[in-house]
C-alpha cells in the first residue's frame, strides 16, 4: 500500500511569515510535494520572499490567482477608475516595485489550471472555480450553480482556491477541496491554512486541513516597516480573519 500525500496550499498573499510556518509543518510530516493554487505575491508585505520560498519548494503545480493576474491586467495605460480599483493599484504597485522583472514576467506565463494523475486519481487544480479565475466555490454556492461552474471536468477531485475559507464537498462524484489561505485566513481564525491531499494506491481519497499558529504581529511590524499601504485594514483583517482581501 502507497499513500501519496501533497501539501496543497493557496492564497499566501505576501505573508512570508505565516508560510515559513507552513513550510516547517510540511517538513515535520515528512511532506515533500505541494500544490500551489495562486495568489502570490500581492496583499502582504513580503512579495520577494514568499517568491523566493515559493520557487525553492519547487511545487509540483503552480497556477496563477486572479491577484497574480495583475501583472497582466495593470499596464501603463490602465487607470483606476474606482476608489476600490485605486486600492487594488497601489497594491499592485506595492508588490511589483519589489520583485524583479524577471519574476514578474514568470508570474504572469503561470497556467489558469493544471490537471495531474495522482495513483490513478485525476485531480483538477484552479483558483477559482474551473470556468473563472475569480469565482469562488464556497460552501454557500448551491450545488446547481457549482455543478455550472465544473460543467465539463473529467476529473474526480477539483482543487481551488480564492474564498480564503476551506472546503471539503461532493457533488454528482465530484470531490471539491479548498485549502484556505496561508497569508489571510477569511474563516474568523486567524492561524493559517492549508490542506493535505492523501491518495492511496486503493483509490481512497482525503483530505485534511492543517491550521498552524504563525506570529502575525511580526507580518504586522514588517508591513509597518515597509509602509504597507492601508496598514491599518490589513491588521483588522489579519486579526479578525473575517473580511475579504481577494
Ligand atoms: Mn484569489
Amino acid at each position: 500500500m502507497t499513500i501519496m500525500k501533497l501539501g496543497i496550499l493557496s492564497d499566501i498573499h505576501a505573508n512570508s511569515i505565516a508560510l515559513s510556518e507552513v513550510i516547517k509543518d510540511l517538513k515535520s510530516l515528512n511532506i515533500k510535494q505541494m500544490i500551489f493554487l495562486g495568489d502570490l505575491v500581492i496583499n502582504g508585505p513580503s512579495p520577494k520572499e514568499v517568491f523566493n520560498q515559493l520557487k525553492k519548494l519547487k511545487p509540483v503545480i503552480w497556477i496563477k490567482g486572479n491577484t497574480d493576474e495583475w501583472f497582466l491586467e495593470i499596464n501603463e495605460q490602465w487607470e483606476p477608475k474606482s476608489i476600490n480599483e485605486i486600492k487594488f493599484y497601489e497594491l499592485f504597485h506595492f508588490s511589483k516595485e519589489r520583485l524583479y522583472q524577471q519574476d514578474i514576467e514568470f508570474i504572469k506565463k503561470l497556467p489558469f489550471s493544471e490537471s495531474i494523475e495522482l495513483n490513478n486519481v485525476k485531480v483538477l487544480c484552479v483558483h477559482g472555480s474551473p470556468r473563472n479565475i475569480s469565482e469562488a466555490m464556497t460552501s454557500e454556492v448551491h450545488d446547481y450553480e457549482i455543478l455550472q461552474m465544473i460543467e465539463g471536468v473529467e476529473e474526480e477531485v477539483i482543487l481551488c482556491g480564492h474564498s480564503h475559507v476551506s472546503t471539503n464537498r461532493v457533488i454528482e462524484n465530484k470531490m471539491i477541496f479548498n485549502p484556505g489561505s496561508v497569508g489571510a485566513p477569511m474563516d474568523g481564525e486567524p492561524r493559517a491554512s492549508y490542506g493535505i491531499l492523501e491518495i492511496r494506491d486503493n483509490g481512497e481519497i482525503q483530505f485534511l486541513i492543517r491550521r498552524i499558529p504563525y506570529d502575525l504581529n511580526e507580518n504586522l511590524r514588517i508591513a509597518k516597516l515597509r509602509k504597507f499601504p492601508y496598514l491599518d485594514e490589513y491588521e483588522r483583517k489579519l486579526r479578525y480573519a473575517t473580511s475579504r482581501i481577494d
